[in-house]
């Protein structure tokens, strides 16, 4: 049993995580920069530890400082949080070097998964539905066209060590193709150091569904059904719901079990995420995420499981406490992401806080590291909270966020707090009838 964590990260995350140590009876170890020294998740922390100057590089993505915290504190797990060193093979590979426990996934899976390609043929191999397109990667202009040809436009030429939709490009017809294939490939090298790409069919009007999966390292996995992440703006989520609003239970139980069925298969340990593109009633598989997700409360709420409680389980080598069988999905839960940015175009806004009330009653979970007071470095990122819903059905869930967005105060920086009232005045989000699109024609509209 590990009685000490070290958390490799900040914020929400790295509180979220503080939360599940405590009723765990673990002790938990808080790093920090230079600039987080008043931060929430030092201050709740059994201990923290200075790992060095404000810049992330400089700090949490640090292996050589994270590895020394662990050393000093005796820590025998690192929990790395999401973004940060959450999906580095080579940290990974340096921590079980030096025999302190990943909690999350090897790091053999973290760099196939990393490797769109690799990722897309391993996930195909498993039985887990595509987009159409190249076997692999595309190294000619020729070959380019004689895929596109054979699939048929629009296609999407994207890098394989992209992901997120970085390093992405269109090509709408046979004389966009030249441009789309050759930028692409100059952009990923720019990026990635790497310039190979691959070719898919682009899909006009999807939906953004991922399907919560979780294994025990051992050839046992379960799903814990999707999430509808389709409203983003340049490819940052801004509201997630489980269930996604258009999956029947019929199609969830059917996805969910190629999910499962295909991280058991890998032996996959801990949490993940198996990104679709949805469309016309069917699932198109781009990516897999390795690690705990920003938007891992909506599936929590509705499936009542503490996912953190579960990763450190798992990387203990202890069995996930629950079977298939006894997870049932109830009601419906939303989150909306609480930015520190200026609308109407989004701009960050680092600042301090004069005055912070959460919402609560029935139904409603804030994670959040804000206190009154307490000033927004402007280093990181602009996240500064997640209001998290959860109702006996749809309508609830957004009677209760409409309720909850009217209690809830962030004063003393700009937040992303009045979007959310606007955009429940909407009749496509009352609805549920929006696509990954939906929402950056509607910003375009409404703050023209
Ligand atoms: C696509 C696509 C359409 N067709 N792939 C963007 C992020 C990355 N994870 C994959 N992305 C897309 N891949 C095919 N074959 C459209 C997108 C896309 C998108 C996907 C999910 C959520 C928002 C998006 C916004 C623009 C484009």
């Amino acid at each position: 049993m590990f009685d000490k964590i070290l958390i490799a990260n900040r914020g929400e995350i790295a509180l979220r995580v503080v939360r599940a140590c405590r009723e765990m009876g673990i002790r938990s170890v808080a790093v920090h920069s230079t600039a987080d020294s008043d931060a929430m998740h030092v201050r709740m922390a059994d201990e923290a530890i200075c790992i060095g100057p404000p810049p992330s590089d400089r700090s949490y993505l640090s292996i050589p400082a994270i590895v020394s915290a662990c050393e000093i504190s005796g820590a025998q797990a690192v929990h790395p949080g999401y973004g940060f060193l959450s999906e580095n093979a080579k940290f990974v590979q340096i921590l079980e070097d030096h025999d302190i426990a990943f909690i999350g996934p090897t790091a053999e899976h973290i760099r196939i998964m990393g490797d769109k390609i690799t990722a897309k043929e391993t996930m195909k191999a498993l039985g887990v539905p595509c987009v159409p397109g190249s076997e692999g990667g595309v190294d000619t202009l020729e070959d380019a066209r004689r895929i596109a040809a054979e699939i048929g436009f629009p296609v999407i030429v994207k890098a394989t060590a992209g992901g997120g939709g970085r390093g992405m490009k269109l090509a709408l017809a046979p004389e966009d193709l030249s441009e789309a294939f050759q930028t692409a490939r100059s952009e990923a090298k720019a990026c990635f150091g790497n310039d190979e790409v691959y070719i898919e069919k682009y899909l006009q009007k999807p939906r953004h569904i991922e399907v919560q999966v979780f294994g025990d390292g051992k050839g046992g996995a379960v799903h814990l059904g999707e999430r509808d992440c389709s409203l983003q703006r340049r490819h940052q989520k801004v509201l997630e719901e489980a269930p996604g609003p258009v999956i029947s239970p019929e199609m969830r139980a059917r996805i969910g079990r190629i999910c499962a069925d295909a991280v058991a298969g890998i032996n996959y340990r801990g949490a993940g995420t198996i990104e679709f593109l949805y469309e016309d009633g069917e699932f198109y598989f781009i990516e897999m995420n390795t690690r705990l997700q920003v938007e891992h409360p909506v599936t929590e709420a509705v499936f009542g499981v503490d996912l953190v409680r579960e990763q450190i389980r798992v990387a203990e080598g202890l069995p996930m406490s629950f079977t298939q069988e006894d997870l049932e999905m109830r009601g419906h839960a939303i989150e909306v992401r609480i930015n520190a940015e200026k609308l109407p175009d989004f701009t960050p806004c680092p600042g301090t806080i004069t005055q912070f009330h959460a919402p609560g009653g029935l139904g409603v979970r804030i994670d959040s590291a804000l206190y009154d007071g307490y000033t927004i470095p402007p280093y990181y990122d602009s996240l500064i909270g997640k209001l998290i819903v959860h109702g006996r059905d749809r309508p609830e869930a957004i009677a209760r966020l409409r309720r909850a967005l009217g209690e809830l105060i962030v004063d003393g920086v700009e937040t992303t707090i009045p979007l959310f009232k606007d955009l429940l005045e909407e009749e496509a989000i009352l609805t549920g009838e929006y696509d990954i699109h939906w929402l950056e024609k509607w910003l375009a509209e409404k703050y023209a």
